[in-house]
């Protein structure tokens, strides 16, 4: 472990070794949210797909990188009795990047979605991140106002995001002009639309298409140098044979969503609620295929970053 304080009123960063020595030698590294290892899965279906996540990642020819806040300190790469902490321990709170300042400063521990990865990742040096599904606009949001910080740090943070989209329980055609507004570039890498997590498609067109690795790395390293804060948006659908056939699940959102206003549940609980919702109404079938979409978004991941670092060093004079 190396622990980065780089002054007296700064964020203490702990790196595992591995994690550093891959950042000191410009080696690939994904950055990867634990908000999915708390609130995504049950144990201990969570501590095996994070690992197989990590694995995946690794397939992909870059370095895993969890993140997460531990005792006030923000985790850069998790070991293997992290993530088994984080998976096991009951009550381990959401954190964003709006809570990172108060969970810090009081010594606290929590999962990072994907906007507090980014800012974690930004800070370690970390220029890409994959997560199967962003945070979004949810549907209401013209009453609720209930639109993800994962949006707005896409604005914020100089990291490339890989993703398999959203899930359908949130309006993915406000999510996409949020983006399209905020000036986020989104890349479908070797696909025409932008997908809905398990779900190949969601329907609306992706803005780019770009189907070769190096372009797409050169893209990310375009926007930065054209003096755009924030991020790109790079997006790839689960495989045709883990898909779930999107009017499948309609109905089953449709019902969630409906039990979550009669039960009164509000603000960042909804996600999850319908999460577990759609997952009992489908039998399992939608937790299975969201283990999939997972590590294949991870290995993705994986070999967009590879492509990355490939080009920079050989732009690298
Ligand atoms: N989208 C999904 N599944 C998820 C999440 C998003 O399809 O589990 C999680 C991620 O951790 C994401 C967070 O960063 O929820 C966004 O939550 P909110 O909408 O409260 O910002
Ligand atoms: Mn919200």
């Amino acid at each position: 472990m190396t622990t980065r304080t780089p002054g007296p009123h700064s964020v203490p960063l702990v790196f595992t070794d591995e994690v550093a020595a891959a950042l000191a030698d410009g080696e690939p590294v994904v950055a990867l949210e634990s908000n999915v290892i708390t609130h995504g899965l049950p144990y201990p279906d969570n501590a095996a797909t994070a690992r197989k996540v990590e694995e995946a990642v690794r397939a992909g020819g870059a370095v895993p990188a969890t993140i997460g806040i531990d005792d006030g300190r923000i985790l850069i790469g998790m070991t293997d009795t992290d993530i088994e902490r984080f998976a096991s321990t009951p009550g381990i709170p959401k954190v964003s990047s709006r809570d990172l300042p108060a969970v810090l400063a009081s010594g606290g521990t929590g999962a990072s979605t994907v906007a507090s990865s980014l800012v974690a990742a930004e800070l370690a040096g970390i220029t890409f991140f994959s997560s199967a599904g962003i945070g979004g606009v949810h549907r209401g949001a013209e009453t609720t106002m209930d639109i993800s910080s994962d949006l707005i740090q896409f604005t914020r943070s100089k990291v490339a995001v890989v993703c398999a989209g959203a899930k359908k329980i949130l309006d993915l055609r406000l999510t996409m002009e949020f983006l399209e507004t905020h000036c986020v570039p989104v890349i479908s890498y070797g696909f025409d639309d932008f997908p809905a997590f398990y779900c190949r498609s969601s329907g609306l067109r992706a803005p780019h298409r770009l189907d070769d690795e190096t372009q797409i790395a050169r893209a990310v390293d375009t926007h930065w140098a054209l003096g755009n804060p924030g991020g790109v948006l790079i997006t790839s659908p689960t495989r045709e044979e883990d898909a779930i056939d999107g009017d499948d699940i309609e109905e089953a959102i449709a019902a969630a969503l409906r039990g979550a206003e009669a039960d009164g549940v509000r603000g960042g609980a909804v996600t999850k609620y319908v999460m577990r919702a759609v997952d009992r109404a489908t039998e399992g079938r939608s937790a299975t295929a969201n283990m999939a979409v997972l590590i294949n978004t991870a290995e993705v991941g994986g070999r967009l970053a590879a492509a990355h670092a490939r080009l920079r060093r050989e732009e690298t004079p």
